[in-house]
């Protein structure tokens, strides 16, 4: 197994415009991060990816840019960012940026130009096509509801846009799209970025022709998986890779939605042609509905145990696996797979962060921070929310108060409410009114609360980060094989991780019920050590365990 800084690192996710607002205009910002670096440094992460922070109308928080060289009006201005660059390099902490070249604003001057005359010179920087049959040139729908067809008047032709309007898509097949991609990369690494986490990038190449999709029995539209894996998508990144990545010694992560083990294996290549690594979405996709992502369903935890086995099975050697349940799109994971105590979220922590790959931790998510209960869709600020709340009630697809308890439950709103510092009105995030309600439970989980309570779930990440980055066991923890035990066991996901003759078991009881496990005997005798453990002692281990609810513990055997 090569080694690579990017293997053995740990990725603290910002969302600037929820982390810390400076200037009392409600909004995070540049300087706010800034202000924090000690405690993300106190943390011990070592790298940041910040969503995006470019110039922006908003419509999608920022993933809808309207300059790529240019720090957004409401984040500050490029000498903040230049200030946030070096305070972060004097830490040891790497900065990646958030990359989003599938699509940008309507305000961007490329689309301004694209959209006043057919005969522009950027007019194929976008995807413009004739109406047909007097209607949207095929059946697919937007991520953000409706079609993903917009007409414009101006030139009489429609535009994709695979999200919002205000977010058309640009047209990868066009050589000059490229250069223009690959010049405004090579302008952020010369500034000395140290990566790009890359947006939808398995969507910039559409299927030949663009043709219908299958709309889903319950749907309007076909879904955006047609737009997945397309036909030249690992042409172009082996492309950007060879013109832009492999010149810069940078980590490199794709958001591929869509992606299966096999394309992974492409896009996450060991010979290092395409990307570092991937997220994969198969695993926050087991709560999913039949239709749409709008449901309360739990995750089952052997099906939960079978993919993410697959995903550490299969990439093991080829490829590189990222480790997350956390973002700006997903419900808080402490809600989501625990009951919202600190030990189930130090339980779910231990779950993730002793796996092979690079962790992600997602701003909050340190301090077990909780979906928030914003009651009525006017608490939304989501595009995402807002609009299938208005579409799916208004086609009369679901009934109002069932679907806005589910969008309560995996509204992207959830991960985006004030990062909680203390308990001080506003928990501390801003001395405004903040853009998005604060979380009301953020008198009891706060940073000031945590960072003085040694047993808090900060402290707990803290240790989990340490072990991966700094103790005896990280060649093990990010290096070792992992092998599955338990598969079928309802509650506890246990595993082995080995390397050179050394192994850890990792424990996990995931249910609010005390439980046993039965373990292989070679593992049943006393451990040589406890690395971590979310109670006072660890169980004792023998040919079964007991393990007390949302319990968890790290042996060395
Ligand atoms: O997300 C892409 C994507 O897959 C999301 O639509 C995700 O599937 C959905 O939000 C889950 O409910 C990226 C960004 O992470 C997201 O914030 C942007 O809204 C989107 O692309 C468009 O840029
Ligand atoms: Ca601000």
């Amino acid at each position: 197994m090569k080694r690579a800084w990017w293997k053995e690192s740990v990725v603290y996710q910002i969302y600037p415009r929820s982390f810390c607002d400076s200037n009392g205009d409600g909004i995070g910002d540049l300087k706010g991060i800034t202000s924090r670096m000690d405690y993300l440094q106190k943390l011990g992460i070592n790298v940041i990816w910040m969503s995006p922070v470019y110039k922006s109308p908003n419509d999608d928080n920022g993933y809808d840019i309207a300059d790529y060289q240019a720090i957004m009006d409401e984040f500050g201005t490029m000498e903040d960012f230049d200030e946030l660059l070096l305070e972060a390099h004097q830490r040891g902490i790497r900065i990646v940026m958030d990359l989003v070249v599938n699509h940008t604003s309507d305000e961007h001057a490329w689309f301004v130009e694209s959209r006043s005359s057919r005969e522009n010179a950027k007019r194929d920087y976008y995807i413009w096509r004739e109406a047909k049959d007097g209607r949207e040139p095929n059946n697919w729908g937007s991520c953000f509801s409706g079609s993903a067809w917009e007409w414009d008047e101006t030139t009489q032709m429609y535009y994709l846009h695979c999200f919002s309007k205000k977010q058309p898509d640009l047209n990868w097949d066009n050589p000059e799209v490229r250069d223009r991609v690959f010049e405004m990369m090579t302008w952020w690494c010369e500034k000395g970025i140290d990566g790009f986490r890359m947006d939808v990038i398995s969507m910039i190449s559409k299927p030949e022709g663009l043709p219908d999709g299958t709309v889903a029995e319950g749907a309007l539209y076909a879904g955006s998986g047609m737009t997945c894996n397309g036909p030249h998508v690992h042409e172009y990144l082996q492309e950007m890779n060879r013109r832009v990545l492999s010149r810069y010694d940078i980590m490199t992560v794709g958001e591929t939605a869509g992606v299966t083990v096999e394309e992974a294996k492409k896009y996450a290549n060991a010979e290092g042609t395409e990307l570092n690594m991937v997220f994969q979405f198969e695993h926050v996709g087991l709560d999913g509905g039949a239709v749409d992502k709008w449901s309360r369903n739990k995750i089952y935890l052997p099906a939960l145990k079978e993919n993410l086995t697959k995903w550490q099975r299969e990439l093991a050697g080829v490829a590189w696996n990222s480790i997350f349940f956390s973002n700006h799109d997903q419900p808080r994971v402490v809600s989501r797979l625990g009951d919202e105590s600190p030990r189930s979220a130090k339980c779910i922590a231990t779950m993730l962060h002793m796996m092979q790959g690079t962790p992600y931790v997602y701003q909050g998510e340190e301090l077990g921070m909780t979906n928030c209960p914003f009651g009525p869709i006017e608490n939304y600020r989501d595009i995402e929310s807002i609009n299938a709340y208005r579409e799916l009630t208004e086609a009369g697809l679901r009934e109002p108060q069932e679907l806005l308890s589910c969008i309560a439950y995996k509204s992207r709103d959830n991960a985006r409410t004030p990062m909680q510092w203390d308990g001080s009105p506003n928990a501390g995030f801003t001395s405004g009114t903040p853009w998005i309600m604060v979380n009301p439970n953020y008198r009891e989980i706060n940073a000031e609360k945590e960072l003085a309570d040694p047993d808090s779930v900060f402290y707990y990440y803290q240790k989990l980060i340490g072990l991966r980055r700094r103790s005896e066991w990280s060649d093990l923890i990010v290096y070792g094989d992992y092998e599955l035990l338990l598969p079928e066991h309802e509650a506890v996901y246990a595993y082995t991780r080995s390397l050179d003759g050394r192994r850890l078991l990792v424990l996990c009881n995931l249910s609010a019920q005390e439980t046993q496990a039965k373990l292989p005997a070679e593992l049943a005798g006393g451990p040589k050590a406890v690395l971590i453990a979310n109670t006072e002692k660890a169980p004792r281990l023998g040919e079964t365990v007991t393990l007390e609810k949302w319990q968890c513990a790290v042996y060395e055997i």
